[in-house]
């Protein structure tokens, strides 16, 4: 070593010595993240591949008996589904290698339900192989999903089911290379083929699969694994109780091992749970989970999918997003392109940190130290952090930009391999020599994300206002998101009134009642449109005036107004709820009722009807959301013809709008009857009903 090298080196201990070397890191405040659930969470995002029979009989749930011969895809290839995870920025992918139905995406050796037996490459197909292939050749992690209800298989609900299970379990963990997840669906709906028998099954799902030996067997397989389930077991992950696309805007990563778990707990995590068990957000591109071509208008917008990413990677949580697969064996177009112009924005928004390196103050740096100061939020480094004293739980990070920066997102993140620690925030902007607040949040966790209208500033501070412990901060960011602007939403009330809205504040709207296409020459929505008692088709986009640009254009088919309908038998206007055209309004049936619950409307006049549409209620609690339904025409109130019955399937886990067809049927009156609810009790709730007429 020379001089002086020797001299600079013996001049950096001497600095360190000063500004904190014998400063000591902050000790792991409550449980943290073990490096399996690390390495998972920083993938962020990821995808679900949908795939099975189901795909060719149009159904959310095989029952279990449907014919292998229908699988038959012309044009799958697995490189296809992962180059475009891939291209949407994806960080690995999740195939249903079997769903409840029991068919088996690869040639178990356990069952003859499955890819060897199908059409498709003469029985000599593994879907799971080729995806498994695909993702070593483009460089996502690989990960599966097995049902654990099986409407196939005889032995479902006896102990030598387990071992099929464990069986399965083990080709696919041992066969295919390293899989970074395993998804333990927790839907057990109870009736099946079962081999034949042709029943309704119930299992108690705490105690039949025997998780603990089944986790054990999972981790000795594949150590590096994560383990999802829906809360009831715990895994390493925890479900986020909706399938809706986000998860608490609270959301610790933190539940405790043992007890029950309630919807709250999953949605927001417990603050004072004893254990790890971070949230995934699972949703699909569209409403349903497999393919369905009358879905083919309904997948998700790039703003939907924003909607969704803010609200899952933006809220410390993972983004589970899921394609379903056509029949022919490849992802719709539309879905293609909406997941990879989603993915164009998230990266646009987030190429620059605009804060980067920036001077930075604050209030408290542990020890006084440069070691835990906060430009280490600033540095773009996730393993370097601003730490207050141990007793400082409230302190402030003010930047200053070089230059007045215009931006409308803020990014944060905890180092969380010290614990989750911060409680409650603030981002405020110099305006006009004031602080002007920008947005607050409670939690941050791995990483938390606010957007707000864009904000021109020199200087933004970001106060912590509540800590369970010193706060760890490893990371700060500022950024400009381009607008993008959402296809808006139609809505129509009873008295046939047409309004228009979109989740940004400011676009203009147009709309057309022809079916022409919108453009800034339609008329401009300022106020309720009435549009009569018919059937109205209803497109309208929203504009931005500073731009120029439209959004893509919303469409609405309303059937006929429900001005001169009389909800039978109730009193009041509550009932009315469900007729206002408002998703987000609903009415519940009176408590005292036993199923089966009836809801009786009188249409006014005698109609030809041919459906009927049903939205359930959206919330939390004792949403009554029918499962199991008979719907009833009558010309009378007397003599009712019953024209449909069935189940709304998977309506549990996502609650979107229930459509039945029948033949046409003249009456006035008609009777939507509950048979069971989702949560096995008599609770019955409606947010929209209607008829489809011809
Ligand atoms: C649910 C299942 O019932 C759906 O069909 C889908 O697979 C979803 C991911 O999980 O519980």
């Amino acid at each position: 070593m020379n001089q002086n090298i020797l001299a600079s080196v013996l001049l950096t201990f001497a600095v360190l010595g000063v500004c904190g070397a014998q400063v000591k890191a902050p000790a792991p405040f409550g449980p943290v993240p073990s490096e399996n659930q690390m390495r998972w969470q920083e993938m962020e995002y990821y995808a679900f591949i949908h795939f099975s029979l189901n795909t060719y009989t149009d159904q959310s749930w095989g029952f279990g008996n449907e014919d292998i011969n229908l699988f038959n895809p012309t044009n799958l290839d697995a490189r296809e589904w992962v180059r475009v995870c891939k291209e949407s920025g994806m960080k690995g992918v999740i195939i249903t290698a079997k769903h409840h139905s029991g068919f088996c995406l690869w040639p178990s050796k356990y069952t003859e339900y499955s890819v060897k037996n199908a059409p498709w490459k003469n029985g000599k197909g593994d879907v799971v192989r080729e995806v498994a292939d695909a993702c070593k050749k483009y460089g996502l992690k690989f990960g599966v999903y097995l049902s654990p209800w099986d409407r196939n298989r005889a032995d479902y609900g006896q102990p030598e089911y387990i071992t099929y299970f464990r069986n399965q379990l083990t080709e696919l963990l041992t066969e295919y290379g390293p899989v970074f997840e395993v998804w333990f669906d927790g839907a057990n709906g109870g009736t099946g083929w079962y081999g034949g028998a042709n029943e309704n099954r119930k299992i108690d799902a705490k105690t039949y699969y025997d998780w603990p030996n089944t986790y054990a067997l999972v981790r000795k397989l594949q150590p590096k694994i994560v383990i999802w389930n829906d809360g009831g077991d715990r895994g390493d992950l925890r479900w986020v109780g909706t399938e809706s696309g986000y998860v608490g805007e609270k959301n610790w990563s933190l539940l405790n091992a043992k007890g029950d778990v309630t919807w709250n707990m999953l949605h927001h995590g417990l603050e004072g749970g004893d254990s790890w068990v971070p949230a995934e957000v699972n949703t699909s591109i569209r409403p349903e989970w497999f393919y369905h071509p009358a879905e083919d208008d309904k997948v998700k917008t790039v703003p939907q999918l924003l909607d969704s990413y803010y609200h899952s990677i933006g809220r410390n949580a993972t983004f589970l997003l899921n394609f379903p697969i056509m029949p022919d064996g490849t992802i719709h177009p539309t879905d293609v392109k909406h997941a990879i112009e989603m993915n164009k924005v998230v990266k646009q928004t987030f190429a620059a940190n605009l804060a980067k390196n920036a001077k930075v103050e604050a209030t408290n740096a542990r020890g006084g130290s440069k070691k835990f100061g906060p430009q280490n939020a600033v540095d773009e480094k996730n393993d370097t952090y601003w730490a207050t004293d141990d007793d400082v739980t409230t302190a402030s990070l003010t930047i200053t930009l070089k230059k007045p920066t215009l931006f409308n997102r803020f990014l944060s993140q905890e180092y969380i391999r010290l614990g989750q620690r911060v409680k409650g925030f603030t981002v405020e902007a110099l305006v006009d020599g004031q602080w002007k607040e920008l947005g607050k949040g409670s939690t941050i966790g791995y990483k938390r994300i606010l957007r707000f209208p864009a904000v021109e500033t020199t200087q933004v501070r970001f106060s912590i206002t509540d800590a369970k412990a010193a706060p760890v901060i490893s990371v700060v960011g500022l950024y400009n998101a381009p607008l993008i602007l959402d296809a808006p939403l139609i809505t129509r009330n009873r008295q046939g009134e047409i309004a228009i809205a979109s989740a940004d504040v400011g676009p203009q709207f147009y709309y057309t009642l022809d079916g022409a296409t919108p453009t800034t020459k339609s008329a401009r929505f300022t106020g309720p449109v009435p549009t009569g008692d018919g059937k109205v088709e209803v497109r309208a986009i929203s504009f931005d005036p500073a731009t120029g640009k439209s959004s893509p254009v919303a469409q609405e088919n309303f059937d006929i107004s429900r001005k001169d309908w009389k909800i039978m038998d109730v009193s009041g206007d509550q009932p009315y709820a469900l007729l206002d055209g408002n998703p987000n309004t609903s009415w519940k049936q009176p408590r005292n009722k036993t199923m089966p619950v009836d809801l009786v409307i009188d249409l006014g006049s005698e109609k030809t009807l041919t459906g009927f549409k049903y939205f359930p209620d959206q919330g939390m609690w004792g949403p009554g959301v029918i499962a199991e339904y008979e719907f009833y025409v009558s010309p009378d109130n007397t003599e009712w013809q019953l024209v449909s019955k069935g189940e709304f399937s998977n309506i549990k886990n996502n609650r979107v709008w229930q459509m039945k067809t029948f033949a046409p049927t003249p009456g006035r009156y008609i009777k939507l009857r509950a048979l069971r609810n989702t949560d096995g009790n008599n609770d019955v709730g409606y947010a929209e009903v209607d008829v489809i007429t011809n």
